[in-house]
């Protein structure tokens, strides 16, 4: 079998996101090697071609995976729901997330610090499940990383959605994790999502239409070891299934 590679984009505007440019668009896949130049064309172009704005810093790396340390998971399994206001969309958010391992205090908490962000965030922020209190270091929030499915026809047609569930599969499938919250930052897209227990939610009117600010809420339990975690979010390379067709 071919080698896989990791081919991972990140592009900004006003320069590099190290020296002030403001984040356009990040994307990843795992690839077989002769794909590699396509898809980083593809990504390429993305940046280019994005609703938040032309890139003109794009980076794109790839490196290698060893194929003992990829890890095979299932994808969540979807279920469409209808909301026709944001404060619809957030009521059902929380009747979804909240049971015997998310409070409702954790939920309207993670409500909160999303609703108050001033900027969107790079990456996810860590939440107690229990307290609400967030746990993640720094303000960058955790980058989930090196994941992909080969099984992507079966995810749909709709670019947003497909990574959401490969993204959401992956942190759903990591110890202690318990649910997700998460809405775009691009401005025309306003569908989000929740993700527990195995599902993942789809909500229409999440956020604002226009608004440039989106993020991530990862629950987890009071007890997980954070640092492993992280390690398994960031760098792990996870490959998600589908079981059968959405
Ligand atoms: N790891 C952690 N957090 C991330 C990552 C990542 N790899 N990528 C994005 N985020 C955070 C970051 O704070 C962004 O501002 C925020 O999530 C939104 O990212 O089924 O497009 O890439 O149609 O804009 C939901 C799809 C789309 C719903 C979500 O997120 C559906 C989306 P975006
Ligand atoms: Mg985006």
């Amino acid at each position: 079998m071919s080698e896989l590679y990791s081919v991972r984009m990140r592009a900004a505007q006003g320069g590099p996101h190290e020296k002030g440019g403001h984040h356009i668009s990040g994307a990843e896949r795992i690839v077989k090697l002769e794909e590699v130049g396509v898809i980083a064309q593809s990504l390429a172009d993305r940046a280019l071609h994005h609703s938040k704005g032309t890139a003109d810093f794009i980076n794109i790396i790839v490196d290698l995976i060893p194929s003992n340390e990829i890890i095979y998971i299932d994808c969540l399994e979807v279920e469409e729901h209808r909301a026709k206001t944001i404060a619809e969309a957030h009521q059902l958010a929380i009747e979804f997330l909240q049971g015997p391992e998310i409070t409702e205090v954790a939920i309207q908490n993670a409500i909160t610090l999303l609703k108050e962000l001033d900027s969107s965030i790079r990456g996810a922020m860590l939440v107690d499940a229990t307290t609400g209190k967030r746990i993640d270091v720094g303000n960058r929030g955790v980058r989930v990383s090196h994941m992909d499915s080969f099984d992507s026809e079966a995810l749909g047609d709709n670019d947003h959605m497909r990574e959401a569930l490969v993204l959401a599969s992956k942190v759903q499938s990591g110890k202690g994790i318990v649910g997700e919250l998460c809405w775009s930052d691009d401005p025309d897209y306003t569908v989000g999502y929740v993700a527990c227990n195995g599902i993942y939610h789809r909500i229409p009117n999440m956020k604002e239409l226009g608004s440039a600010i989106g993020g991530r809420v990862f629950f987890v339990r009071s007890d997980i070891d954070r640092d492993s975690i992280i390690e398994y979010l960031e760098k792990t390379p996870v490959l998600v299934q589908r079981r059968h067709n959405v």
